[in-house]
């Protein structure tokens, strides 16, 4: 996309969020639901399919492009962001990354124009950060695979018209090997949802359980085709790290959402005579929160253009999602304290900011699995260099 049109993108969003979006924050929170119509400009606008090819339909934007346009969208409630997420996401990832030709052809171009939802689902009851532990099966019959098993807290699970379903094709292993990734159609028989979670925040997006009782897909499911058998693994682990960047940058979003209320709050509200954007007490927060909102956007936009680059980005995607996430909760909790009663009562919004942001250290893997897998990299990168 040229400079130009790509600018141009860019503002629409900012004024979408500023007029459309940010109005009807605490209404979307209090019905649990984005309006349709919302929804709807978000397809005109291609939303949708911000990171899906251009060939099928998306705006192909670089990943670069991408958190810039998250950096917006992290100017309202996550729930309106929700959305867009998988589609642009964990929902269809899978199959731009290592899809057949056929697949691409046959679900992209209906992802991009938000036609179809596409849903993610890896965590189970009983496998979540340790998600090469799970156990929904997919048994071999002939030139078909029966999927067994339920998935656990699937974002946009109960609009989903397709899932990526990760199960265990290998009945012996225990690991992440033997794990296939199947694209299925969320209207196949034996296939359910549980009810909507009641979640802590993040009102409008939803979750819920996916239930599998003897679904029948056949081979050409499988993500990328039965040279994929068992590698489907990696595929979730490739989905996540792109997946993390672009969690890391709503949460740069959002922090500076959260700055901007606070100091217009601050500099407004007058104690002891003065705006209390005078005492120094107050501006010591004001500053660690841009502070530290500045590092998460630095690191987010460096990792991107390495990834843009061809480079593995595994380490530093963690890097962001674990720092960004752990920040904007420290910039939500002095925006309540900034604001202080009127932070904690519903009216401000900030309260629901703050329930709003604590999904961001959980979902994604959370932060103690962003700690470990930079750990892990960091051995790893240096047992080469010194067998090397
Ligand atoms: N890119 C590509 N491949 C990767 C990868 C990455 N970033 N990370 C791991 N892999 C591959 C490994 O190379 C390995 O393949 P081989 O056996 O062929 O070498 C395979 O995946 C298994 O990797 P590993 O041994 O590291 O797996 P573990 O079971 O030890 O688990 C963690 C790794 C903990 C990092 C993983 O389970 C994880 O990310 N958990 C959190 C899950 C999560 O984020 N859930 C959120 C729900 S989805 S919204």
């Amino acid at each position: 996309m040229d400079r130009e049109t790509f600018q141009q993108l860019l503002d629409t969003v900012e004024r979408f969020v500023r007029e459309r979006l940010r109005p009807r924050e605490d209404e979307v929170a209090v019905n649990d639901a984005v309006p349709e119509e919302i929804v709807r400009d978000m397809r005109e606008f291609g939303l949708f399919g911000l990171a899906i090819p251009e060939e099928f339909g998306g705006l192909e934007l670089t990943l670069s492009e991408e958190i810039q346009v998250a950096f917006k969208l992290g100017g309202t409630s996550p729930a309106f962001r929700s959305i867009i997420g998988t589609n642009n996401g964990i929902g269809s990832q899978g199959i731009i990354i290592d899809g057949t030709p056929e697949q691409k052809a046959h679900y992209l171009p209906k992802m991009a124009s938000g036609e179809l939802i596409g849903s993610f689902c890896l965590t189970e009851p009983e496998a979540g950060s340790d998600a090469g532990s799970l156990r929904t099966s997919a048994r071999r019959d002939g030139g078909h695979f029966v999927l067994n098993g339920t998935k656990r807290f699937i974002t946009n699970a109960p609009q989903a018209g397709v899932f990526t379903v990760f199960a265990r094709t290998d009945p012996e292993s225990r690991t992440a090997a033997g794990v296939t990734a199947f694209i299925v159609d969320a209207n196949l028989k034996g296939i359910s949802l549980g009810k909507k979670d009641r979640k802590m925040g993040q009102q409008g997006a939803h979750t819920c359980d996916v239930i599998f009782d003897d679904v029948r897909v056949p081979v050409n499911a499988i993500i990328g085709g039965e040279a994929n058998l068992g590698k489907g693994f990696t595929t979730a682990m490739k989905v996540l790290d792109r997946g993390r960047l672009t969690i890391a940058a709503v949460c740069v979003g959002v922090a500076e959402r959260l700055i901007a209320d606070s100091l217009a709050y601050a500099m407004e509200r007058k104690q002891f005579g003065q705006p209390i954007a005078e005492f120094q007490l107050i501006q010591a927060m004001l500053a660690d929160m841009r502070a530290e909102a500045f590092a998460a956007r630095c690191m987010v936009e460096e990792t991107a253009r390495r990834f843009d680059a061809l480079a593995p980005i595994a380490t530093e995607a963690a890097c962001c999602k674990m720092f960004a996430s752990e920040m904007v909760g420290r910039v939500a909790d002095k925006a309540v304290q900034i604001h202080g009663g009127a932070g904690y009562v519903a009216d401000s919004g900030i309260e629901r900011f703050y329930r709003d942001v604590r999904l961001f250290r959980i979902y994604e893997g959370t932060t103690q699995i962003q700690q470990l897998v930079i750990a892990r990299n960091m051995v790893r990168e240096a047992r080469r260099q010194s067998a090397g």
